[in-house]
């Protein structure tokens, strides 16, 4: 097992007292160091987050916003919620930031319980074409609930349908349109979306989960002057904790707030927020902003590779963290290809590819990010080697023979260690 020195002392308290859990710590820290960690929506976070996501401050309840707060006793948390806020408003040029939302989903849900009503019409892209769950699917609040409408990616493209987006508005008059994906490689036209939306009297809410961090690096354009509302999850690319944050035009400050708390959610996790407040710091330097560079270097050049394998890149490429490869002509599906994948330690996840012919829990394809690789240190000089070992677990039918693959993940892993020992 490997040591923790990131975690300090509160770690030998935590062994000693329940070493069952001490030792899954552990173990779940030695995954994220000897495999390939591409999932495109994971990271490693900074020490310093973490420090402040484990911190006492998950001790205080704060329901309300600084200054107006239902408990006593909140005028240190208050301060850590300011910082948040302002931190969040400048990085990202906003007018206005709610920094409570626990997660992804929840701040989407929040925007839907600003500006819609059930039964309202909503136009996204549908979860098969690259969406979220939160973007009408049928076993999700927003399926059930609203009434969705769904744009898709051209057959031919495989980038958005700009044109179809604008006819579907012009037929249904969404209340709300909303842009960004899970699993969409390219950059989204926010400018095209606002018109669109402005044509037909929507609100436009753009859902930068995934590439959010990529804007705070200043790496890709920016959806905040387009959108009435942005929201999106602070521990993807942006690399913060586990959770969800709304940017918003000032005009509709009170009804975000309001949506978060008192119609959405309850108490806000003091903890998570001071630790949004740290990443956001983090996000304003130069490094993070080589970082958010790098990591679209990385990818564009991994989908390049993967190429040559035979292993095609969905629309052809990628601009920001994250690769969707058709494995159609590797004949071999997503899910099989996850499993191999796992065998040989490299994490990612199988996905639909645009008019998938196989099932969700099946499908023909893979999606694959470079955000924690390159948090590892790993430039375009690796993305050679990680192509191959990719392309060489999912074309292997032999179990055994994965297991020498695993050996060569390992090296590279050694080679640009998460949480490196001091
Ligand atoms: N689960 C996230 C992802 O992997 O893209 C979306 O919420």
């Amino acid at each position: 097992m490997t040591s923790p020195t990131f975690w300090g002392p509160d770690f030998e308290a935590l062994e000693q007292q329940d070493p069952e859990i001490a030792q899954l710590l552990l173990a779940e820290l030695d995954r994220q160091r000897t495999g390939l960690q591409l999932i495109a929506s994971e990271n490693l976070t900074s020490p310093a987050v973490l420090a402040a996501f484990g911190s006492v401050l998950s001790n205080k309840y704060a329901e309300g916003y600084p200054g107006r707060r239902y408990y006593g006793g909140c005028e240190v948390v208050d301060r850590a919620e300011e910082l948040a806020i302002n931190r969040a408003k400048e990085l990202f040029g906003a007018e206005h930031a709610n920094v409570q939302p626990h997660s992804g989903a929840s701040a989407n849900l929040a925007a839907y319980a600003a500006f819609t009503k059930p039964g309202d019409k909503v136009l996204a892209l549908s979860l098969a074409q690259g969406g979220h769950l939160t973007h009408g699917s049928p076993v999700n609040f927003s399926g059930q609930w609203f009434n969705p409408i769904h744009y898709t990616v051209r057959k031919d493209t495989e980038f958005i349908d700009y044109d179809e987006v604008r006819a579907l508005a012009i037929e249904h008059r969404p209340r709300m349109i909303i842009a960004g994906a899970t699993a969409y490689p390219r950059l989204v036209d926010f400018a095209i979306f606002r018109e669109i939306a402005d044509e037909v009297g929507a609100i436009l809410m753009v859902d930068a989960a995934h590439f959010i961090g990529l804007v705070a690096g200043k790496a890709i354009p920016s959806p905040v002057p387009y959108a009435d509302v942005v929201c999106f999850t602070t521990h993807k690319v942006l690399r913060g904790p586990r959770g969800g944050m709304i940017l918003s035009k000032a005009e509709h400050a009170k009804e975000i707030d309001k949506a978060v708390f008192p119609k959405m959610q309850g108490g806000p996790l003091m903890n998570a927020v001071a630790a949004k407040a740290v990443v956001l710091k983090e996000c304003a330097t130069k490094p993070y902003q080589n970082y958010a560079a790098q990591v679209i270097k990385n990818a564009q050049t991994l989908a390049a590779e993967l190429n040559t394998h035979g292993l095609r890149p969905v629309s052809g490429g990628t601009d920001t963290h994250l690769v969707l490869i058709d494995l159609q002509g590797a004949g071999v599906t997503g899910k099989e290809a996850e499993r191999r994948c796992d065998i040989s330690k490299i994490t990612l996840n199988k996905n639909s590819i645009p008019y998938d012919p196989q099932p969700p829990m099946i499908s023909s394809g893979i999606r694959v990010g470079t955000p924690s690789i390159t948090t590892q240190g790993m430039q375009e000089a690796q993305m050679a080697e990680v192509a191959t070992l990719i392309a060489d677990t999912v074309k292997e039918t032999d179990d055994n023979k994965l297991k020498a693959v695993a050996a060569r993940v390992n090296e590279l892993a050694a080679k640009f260690p998460a949480y490196p020992r001091a």
